[in-house]
Parts: structure tokens; C-alpha cells; sequence
């Protein structure tokens, strides 16, 4: 087995060394799994549900405990990891009311009776980015386990800390053994072998489009089940008749949080023209007053990026020539900071404007009307989600109509609630996450008729 090292983000400092999975223990895990799930399947709906309940609660037992650990691997702020944390207990509460719940049809045929059932589809694999190591794996394998499916999670290598941990605390809460296992490794090595691995007969990919569409690709030759939350470049649309103060205080946090390491930064900011200067001479002070530093402190909104060269990629976006309106603050000495940044891009090409920066950098452009803003807004391969800021309630909806992205939100920066579907249009995903649908994304559907006569 090779050996990895784990690094703080916020202080370059090495806090563990991880063991990687090599194939062979691939392998031997997902055989695991494969006959664990023979009596997973099985279990009583409402045990399956109580296990997932004392699951929930071993989570919130360890709440701060695993937020510490967020804060040590990824550099997240310490509030945010503890939403995070609470958010694996939540979907975790919530995917234990879905084993009651799997509700299938009757339906009306001549001769007899007909009914639907959902059938769990075996090991499902989930791949995990290293953006939201917690939320992230919870909203794969908590509605995956509750489906009776068993779960084999592969965490990205610079944060396999917290999925380590998951794995721990549902042995403590009873799962049985094998039903959910977690799998430090490579994405080359782990996450293919899900890929090719005959008896996974599920993947779900959390990452970039690029290794998404490669995943999507191979699942193709055995016809495997695929779910893809894949990257964004959404919009976050500013109309003049909008509380510009509120519009404009908001706008970093819904692109900085996370140091703009978030699938749903609002990344384009398109404002009216008519209110465009106003609107940046509100941005300026919100933008500098981000605080940014070390991320175990209380009151920090903004820690480092996640790797030296994921802020050598993030940098490599600002050119000579980019127009750099303004940027808010970055600590000095050891981490891997990078300043909150405007940018005021030049052409529609501007790669800042077409491509995932994936850090704290934000293009403001102007527009002129609300096709115009449409327009540019949909002028992306993306489609993930996207914000609306405009006091005319029939706008706000005609423009969350027509806007292709799947989580919208109005006069407000939220994305992700666990109750409702979250996923991505066009090159942004397939398939969807959460919501009251989540455990049926991991079954197939049965069709069985019974004669009476
Ligand atoms: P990726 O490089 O795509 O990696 C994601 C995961 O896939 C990692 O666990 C990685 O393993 C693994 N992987 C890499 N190559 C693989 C292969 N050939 N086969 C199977 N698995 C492989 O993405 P990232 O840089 O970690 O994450 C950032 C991206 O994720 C952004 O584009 C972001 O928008 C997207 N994202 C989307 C969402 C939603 S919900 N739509 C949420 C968060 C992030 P290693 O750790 O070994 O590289």
C-alpha cells in the first residue's frame, strides 16, 4: 500500500498520512459489499430506517469533533464546517424517513392486479471531490443505503480525513459490517475500478465535467446507472429595480464562500447597465470587508484554496491584460491564500467568463435588458444554478423560467436545502441529488402482474 500525506491548507503543516487502496483491495471491497447487500436488502424497512436514525445521531454526536477535522483538511471556515457536519446528519435523518416510504404502484389491468416495486440496485460506487468532502458523500450514500443498496465511497485524495470518519461512526451506529465502506485511494485507480468493475452497478461522480464525461463513457459499455454533479459558471442577475444594497452586500458570499471552491459560485455577476457603476461602488466596501484567514477562527468568512496548485491554476486566470477592478484581503506567510477579486472582463471569450475558475475571482459585466440578461446568462455549456435579484415578482419568475440551471433562487444566494432536488442542466450534470425523490435514483423500477383468473 502506498502512503499519502494529508497537508493544512491554512498552514502547509501535514496533519495525517493516509493509507491508499490499491486495485486489488478495490476489488475485494466491492466483493464485500456485493454479498452484504444480499442481507442489506433485506432488512425490515424499519430497521433499515432506525439504523440510518442512530447513524444521524452518531453524526451529531461527533459534530464538532468532524468539523475540527473539515477545518484541519480542507481549510474550511469552522462555521461552515459545522453546517457541513450537520448537513450529514440531516440527510442522514431525512434518507431514514425513505425505507418506509419506496412506494410503488397499483395499477389498473384486466385479469388480475398489476404493481410497481423499487428494487435496490446492488453496490453503488460514489465519487467524491475534495471541494465538500462531507455533504458531498452524504448525499450519495445516505438515500443509497436507505434504498437498500450497500455503498462503496471513494474520498478525494487531499480530503479522505471526514470520510474516513463517516465510515468509523456507522460501524459505532450499528450498520452492518461492509454495508458502507470508504476508500482512500486515486481517482485513476479507485474511482475506475467502480467504473469497470462489473458488480457496481451504480456511480455516482461528483467532480469536473472533464473526468465526469470519462465516467459517463465508461458506465456506458455496461449500460451502468450514472449520476454526474459536474462543474458551473452560473450567473447571478442584478436588475435595476433590485435592493441594490442588498444585491451588492450579498454578491461575495454567494461567490467567495468556500474561497469560490463551490460547484455553485454565482462567478458572473451581470448588472443592468443603467445601475452598473452604482452597483460596483456598493460591491467595493462588501468585497474588502470579506474576512479572510485562518479558518478556525469564529468570526473568518473566507480560508485558503485547497492545494499550491489549485491557487497556481486559480492565479493562471488573471492575465497582464485582465482588468482587475479591485480585491479584498489575503493573510501573509505559509498557506494557500488568494485574495477575493473583481474582475471587469473585456469580450464574451474571456476565458474568466467561459470557463470554472473553481476560486475567488468574479466577472462583473453589464446588460442591457432582461433579454440581454437571459441571453448572456445562458451563454455558458454550464447550468448548474444561478441568482435573480429584482423586485417585479412576474420578472423574477419569467427569468427563473428561462435561465437553463437547476437550482435557482430569488432575491437570495441559496442553492442546496436536503429536501429539495439538487443537480445540474446541460454540461453541469445528469440526474439529480436530494429532494423527496433521492432514494429512487438508486433503484430500478419492477413491473409485476399477477393473474387472478
Ligand atoms: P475531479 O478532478 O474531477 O475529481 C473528483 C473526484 O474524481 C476525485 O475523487 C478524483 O480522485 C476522482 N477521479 C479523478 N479521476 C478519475 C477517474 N479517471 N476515474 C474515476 N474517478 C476519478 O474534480 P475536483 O477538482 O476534485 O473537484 C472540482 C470539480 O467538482 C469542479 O468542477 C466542481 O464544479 C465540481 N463539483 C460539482 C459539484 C456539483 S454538486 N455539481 C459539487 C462539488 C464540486 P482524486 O482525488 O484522486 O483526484
Amino acid at each position: 500500500m502506498t502512503t499519502a500525506q494529508v497537508i493544512n491548507p491554512a498552514t502547509e503543516q501535514v496533519v495525517a498520512r493516509v493509507e491508499l487502496v490499491g486495485e486489488a483491495e478495490t476489488d475485494a471491497a466491492i466483493e464485500r459489499a456485493r454479498r452484504a447487500g444480499v442481507a442489506w436488502r433485506e432488512v425490515a424497512p424499519g430497521d433499515r430506517a432506525r439504523l440510518l436514525r442512530r447513524f444521524a445521531e452518531a453524526v451529531e454526536a461527533d459534530l464538532e469533533a468532524l468539523a475540527q477535522l473539515e477545518v484541519a483538511n480542507s481549510g474550511h471556515t469552522i462555521g461552515n464546517a459545522r453546517w457541513e457536519a450537520g448537513n450529514v446528519r440531516d440527510v442522514l435523518h431525512y434518507s431514514a424517513g425513505m425505507p418506509e416510504r419506496l412506494l410503488g404502484n397499483q395499477i389498473p389491468v384486466a385479469g388480475g392486479v398489476d404493481v410497481t416495486f423499487h428494487e435496490p440496485l446492488g453496490v453503488v460506487g460514489v465519487i467524491v471531490p475534495w471541494n465538500f468532502p462531507m455533504p458531498i458523500a452524504a448525499w450519495g450514500f445516505g438515500p443509497a443505503l436507505a434504498a437498500g443498496n450497500t455503498v462503496v465511497l471513494k474520498p478525494a485524495e487531499l480530503t479522505p480525513l471526514t470520510a474516513i470518519r463517516l465510515g468509523e461512526l456507522a460501524l459505532e451506529a450499528g450498520l452492518p459490517e461492509h454495508v458502507f465502506q470508504v476508500l482512500p485511494g486515486k481517482g485513476s485507480v479507485v474511482g475506475q475500478r467502480f467504473v469497470t468493475h462489473p458488480a457496481v452497478r451504480k456511480v455516482v461522480f461528483t467532480g469536473s465535467t472533464e473526468v465526469g464525461t470519462q465516467i459517463m463513457a465508461g458506465c456506458a459499455r455496461q449500460v451502468k446507472r450514472v449520476t454526474l454533479e459536474l462543474g458551473g459558471k452560473s450567473a447571478n442577475i442584478v436588475f435595476a429595480d433590485a435592493d441594490l444594497a442588498r444585491a451588492a452586500a450579498t454578491a461575495p458570499y454567494g461567490v467567495f464562500d468556500n474561497a469560490g471552491q463551490d460547484c455553485c459560485a454565482r462567478s458572473r455577476i451581470l448588472v443592468q447597465r443603467s445601475v452598473f457603476d452604482k452597483f460596483l461602488e456598493l460591491l467595493e466596501p462588501a468585497v474588502r470587508g470579506v474576512k479572510v484567514g485562518d479558518p478556525a477562527h469564529e468570526d473568518t468568512e473566507m480560508g485558503p484554496l485547497i492545494s499550491a496548485a489549485h491557487r497556481e491554476r486559480v492565479a493562471a486566470f488573471i492575465e497582464p491584460s485582465t482588468k482587475v477592478a479591485f480585491t479584498g484581503e489575503r493573510p501573509d506567510g505559509p498557506g494557500f491564500w488568494y485574495p477575493p477579486t473583481v474582475v471587469l472582463p473585456d469580450a464574451p471569450t474571456d476565458r474568466v467568463l467561459t470557463e470554472e475558475v473553481f476560486g475567488p475571482v468574479v466577472a462583473v459585466l453589464p446588460f442591457e435588458d432582461e433579454a440581454d440578461a437571459v441571453r448572456i446568462a445562458n451563454d455558458t455549456e454550464y447550468g448548474l444554478s444561478g441568482s435573480i435579484w429584482t423586485s417585479d415578482v412576474g420578472r423574477a419568475l419569467r427569468v427563473s423560467r428561462a435561465v437553463e440551471a437547476g437550482n435557482l433562487s430569488v432575491n437570495s444566494h441559496s442553492s442546496v436545502r436536503y429536501w429539495t432536488p439538487f443537480g445540474g442542466f446541460k454540461q453541469s450534470g445528469l440526474g439529480r441529488e436530494l429532494g423527496p425523490d433521492a432514494a429512487r435514483a438508486f433503484t430500478e423500477t419492477k413491473n409485476v402482474f399477477i393473474a387472478t383468473q
